[in-house]
């Protein structure tokens, strides 16, 4: 292997650091272009230096998760989470600090096209089963890569065993919004929660057009600018899964019948709960789960919120990917919905405005949509509530099957819905402040 392109490095530290792969790179540890070019895509050459390089760092190991029906007897789960934010990288304190400690959705990654990316992943090995020895890998799903080394199909290219890092280089050229998931043993790992949504903003972003400066796509007449985005993954667990590979059972995943349908990997309300965002005050939605097998503390392990707020007027881009293994169809009654991308590709051919308008978006598995829509004028006379920023009205995003909308074939707190299904919040006056980054939430 080119160790150009990216290393897998042991705990005994025998093989070279990851430092040196950087500088060999021509990459800083910091993470920026210290000089010359980042030679990248198996026998491609050099190639310009990009703008910029964004490093992250992901670990993959398993855990627990609360699910409506499930309280007492949480969910076990694989995952990735972030830990870019912990100064030590090593393996040693990764799997001391994280191992066991996963969550479900992963992370949205956030990109911009023409940058030079580098997502480290670390496998920390599974708690409740020590026995399995899976490793994981980072798929891009519907990334035209052309290096199948970072690709993650395990098959083709290359894995991360227990206790080993591999970084991944991508240098995105498309923008839109995608997947990423585990495809190590993918059925299983997949439904067993590794996966995510990670998205690429065009070059097009900071530029002006009327009164946008943030795009979904490369459109040159700003018909895809919006205020705010959200990201939000559907999904779907099935307890048989779960609990068989919780307890060393056999699955046969074609019985595949899930009892929970969830928006970033939680269930209406909770997917109203703020995120739970280290370091971001005031965004901590409370929702813990207990890590009966590994220690007594409680972990954040559904920290994605699909809450959507916005002011009167604002435009929302929705970043919708489907992972379950199920079509759904969603449904925001009270507001139009505009499809301006879909697979990660803007809904155009040559001059030929193929974006429509839909009160009904169907997703398929491994399917994404980008959807606009304008936040109506405040109305006294819709249904409505009030948060800490103000009073506010409700619209609800959510599964037009109404056997979605319960969990464990039982419905939500006080007999409402539960499961598929978020609200948008329209508030009275201009109360939200400015986003700073994706699904940020305020309450
Ligand atoms: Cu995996």
């Amino acid at each position: 292997m080119d160790h150009r392109h990216g290393g897998i490095i042991g705990p005994d530290q025998r093989a070279p650091s990851r430092r040196d792969f950087l500088k060999a790179a021509g990459i800083g540890v910091a993470g920026t272009v210290v000089a010359g070019t980042v030679v990248g895509g198996l026998g491609r050459g050099a190639r310009p230096a990009s703008a910029a390089t964004t490093s992250v760092s992901l670990i993959a190991t398993d855990g627990y998760i609360t699910l409506p029906g499930r309280e007492s007897n949480p969910v076990y789960v694989f995952g990735f989470r972030d830990v870019t934010s912990d100064p030590d990288h090593s393996v040693s304190h990764l799997v001391a600090t994280y191992k066991g400690h996963t969550q479900m959705s992963a992370p949205t990654l956030d990109f911009l096209e023409g940058n030079d990316m580098q997502i480290t992943l670390t496998n920390l090995g599974l708690v409740q089963r020590p026995d399995l020895t899976d490793s994981h890998t980072i798929h891009w799903h519907g990334f035209d890569i052309p290096s199948p080394l970072n690709d993650g199909v395990p098959e083709v290219s290359v894995a991360v065993p227990i206790g080993r890092q591999l970084t991944y280089f991508y240098r995105p050229h498309r923008a839109g919004t995608y997947m990423w998931h585990c495809h190590f043993e993918d059925v299983e790992h997949v439904q067993m929660g590794m996966t995510g949504i990670v998205f690429v903003r065009p070059a097009q972003d900071g530029t002006t057009i009327g009164r946008f400066s943030k795009f979904a796509y490369n459109d040159g007449d700003g018909s895809t600018g919006y205020d705010r985005h959200f990201a939000i993954l559907l999904n779907e667990v099935w307890s048989h899964y779960h609990d068989g590979d919780r307890d060393i059972q056999e699955t046969i995943p074609t019985d595949y019948n899930p009892e929970w349908f969830t928006l970033n990997g939680r269930c209406y309300p909770q997917t109203t709960l703020p995120n739970d965002r280290p370091g971001s005050p005031g965004e901590s939605s409370g929702i813990t789960t207990p890590n009966a097998n590994y220690d007594d503390a409680p972990d954040k392990s559904q920290p994605n919120s699909s809450l959507i707020q916005a002011n009167p007027g604002e435009r929302v881009l929705l970043r919708l990917a489907d992972l379950g293994y199920q079509q759904h169809s969603m449904q925001l009654p009270g507001i139009p919905m505009h499809v301006v991308g879909q697979d990660a590709s803007l809904l155009r051919d040559g001059a030929k405005d193929l974006s429509y308008w839909t009160n009904t978006l169907y997703l398929g598995p491994g399917e994404a949509r980008d959807v606009l829509f304008d936040a109506p004028a405040y109305n006294a006379l819709r249904p409505s509530g009030s948060d800490s920023l103000g009073p506010y009205n409700v619209y609800y995003f959510k599964n037009r099957d109404w056997r979605r909308l319960s969990s464990l074939g039982a419905p939500g707190p006080g007999g409402g819905p539960s499961g598929m299904m978020t609200e948008v919040r329209v508030y009275q006056g201009s109360r939200v402040p400015p986003q700073t980054y994706v699904s940020q939430t305020y309450v």
